[in-house]
């Protein structure tokens, strides 16, 4: 497969834009049931999984945005199971011994060193384009993701990927992920929104968390963990830059959490001057309201509430309503990208039929299969990572990680060269599995003009 550096996708070149970067989900996904407070990954626990459908699903999607005309990126998967995460906790000799021991003594930790789950790239980072920091450079942090052991061994090579796709220093700044511990507690872009005239100006950023860490009398979730500080929140402000005139901070309903909204982005979703969220969504909706205006200096705002009435909480996280993506298309349109489940769950076709059909800035629904991810918890919003770039950034970024027609085309051949297309708990301490994973990789880096990213390829 040779490296593709021509420019065959739809995407022009244009002044401002906000561009997806998707996960390709990893030859390791599979169902183990790890994120407590996530009601789609507790329930599937030990479903046997398709990781080369998984990946083709996300393909599809990713191509259908770049045929739409969107700037589309990919983002590469990490390397699955974690050897260096178990050697870190005791497990010693040959990778194979170190899966078998860890397999055998300790199963819990081994499937956690096992997931695909940085295919969720809506938590690979929080990002704040240039026009919202005081340098005028885009802003890069990893999320931490303490809550979640398998999540939480993520971050550093997640900033070693992401420093390769957007490497010129002179427009790209990343920092160093959150203070490992639930006090820093960062979920990354699932619990953050951009709002903004178009995507060049200066827009509000708007950080939602689910608790403090540091004072015990303000509301928190008493049944499932809230992921997201907002010390974590006003850090990522801080190093970012960002002006504290068009910061907002909300706190989430600690009862939506208790009912399986593990982060925000399972009940809102924004885009440009829009929120589109469910009654329920914020602990204070009239001051989240009112704090959202200031800070946008009062120019026309649409806020779309879903009411109960309508989507019940336990349809919304059932069908993902809001795990959709907002986007503009370059014709200006506002579409929402939704999960087939929202199609499937009747209240929810309703309420999108209903929507598309009356006077509000959203006016189509397209609808995909992201079956595999949604049985984890997640939906065509958890798959991607926003990033607005203005004209020049957009030539910065490292060409060869942008979807185009050929590039799909190569990644398809890659992924059903290398997948698996059923994957048990059990089949994970095969230590084939291992180096068909490290294979696929290596050759994805070059597929993608990484360089060595992943811990293998340093050694
Ligand atoms: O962190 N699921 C992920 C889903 C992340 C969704 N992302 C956003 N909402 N942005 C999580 O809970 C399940 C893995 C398993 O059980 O095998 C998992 O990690």
């Amino acid at each position: 497969m040779a490296q593709d550096n021509s420019n065959q996708s739809n995407f022009t070149l244009s002044s401002a834009i906000e561009a997806n970067f998707d996960g390709l989900v990893g030859p390791t996904h599979n169902y183990a049931g790890l994120s407590f407070g996530n009601v789609a990954s507790k329930s599937n626990a030990k479903a046997v999984s398709n990781p080369k459908q998984a990946a083709l699903q996300g393909l599809e999607k990713m191509k259908a945005l770049s045929d739409m005309g969107m700037m589309q990126g990919i983002i590469a998967p990490q390397e699955r199971p974690d050897v260096y995460a178990l050697r870190r906790i005791g497990f010693s000799g040959s990778d194979s011994k170190v899966m078998q021991d860890a397999y055998k003594q300790a199963p819990h930790i081994f499937l956690a060193c096992c997931s695909a789950s940085s295919m969720w790239t809506a938590n690979a980072a929080t990002v704040s384009a240039s026009a919202d920091t005081s340098d005028s450079r885009v802003h890069f942090t990893p999320a931490n993701l303490t809550n979640k052991f398998h999540r939480a061994i993520e971050p550093a090579v997640t900033g070693n990927i992401l420093r390769a796709m957007f490497a010129d220093e002179s427009h790209f700044v990343h920092h160093q992920h959150l203070p490992e511990n639930d006090h820093f507690g960062d979920e990354g872009a699932a619990n953050h929104t951009r709002f903004c005239d178009d995507y060049g100006s200066q827009g509000v950023e708007f950080f939602v968390y689910g608790k403090y860490a540091f004072n015990d009398s303000k509301p928190a979730p008493k049944r499932y963990p809230a992921r997201q500080t907002i010390e974590a929140s006003q850090a990522i402000a801080r190093l970012h830059g960002l002006n504290a005139d068009r910061t907002v901070y909300a706190q989430q309903n600690p009862d939506v959490i208790d009912q399986g909204v593990f982060h925000n982005d399972v009940i809102a979703v924004g885009n440009k001057n829009v929120l589109f969220y469910h009654q329920q969504a914020f602990l204070n909706t009239p001051s989240v309201q009112e704090d959202i205006l200031r800070a946008y200096s009062d120019k026309p705002f649409h806020f779309i509430e879903v009411p109960t009435a309508k989507v019940s909480v336990n349809d919304a996280v059932k069908s993902y309503l809001f795990n959709t993506q907002l986007i503009n298309l370059p014709n200006g349109e506002m579409v929402i990208i939704a999960p087939l489940e929202c199609k499937h769950t009747p209240s929810v076709k309703a309420y999108l039929d209903w929507l598309t059909s009356e006077d509000t800035p959203i006016k189509a629904v397209h609808y995909f299969d992201v079956k595999q991810s949604m049985q984890n918890g997640g939906g065509p919003a958890c798959l991607r990572l926003r990033v607005a770039l203005n004209a020049k950034e957009q030539t910065a970024v490292n060409p060869n990680v942008l979807m185009t027609d050929t590039k799909y085309a190569d990644l398809r051949n890659w992924v059903n060269k290398h997948y698996r297309d059923s994957l048990h708990a059990d089949d994970l301490v095969d230590p084939q599995l291992l180096d068909e994973s490290r294979t696929a990789l290596d050759e994805l880096t070059q597929l993608l003009n990484l360089g060595s990213v992943y811990p293998f390829q340093k050694k």
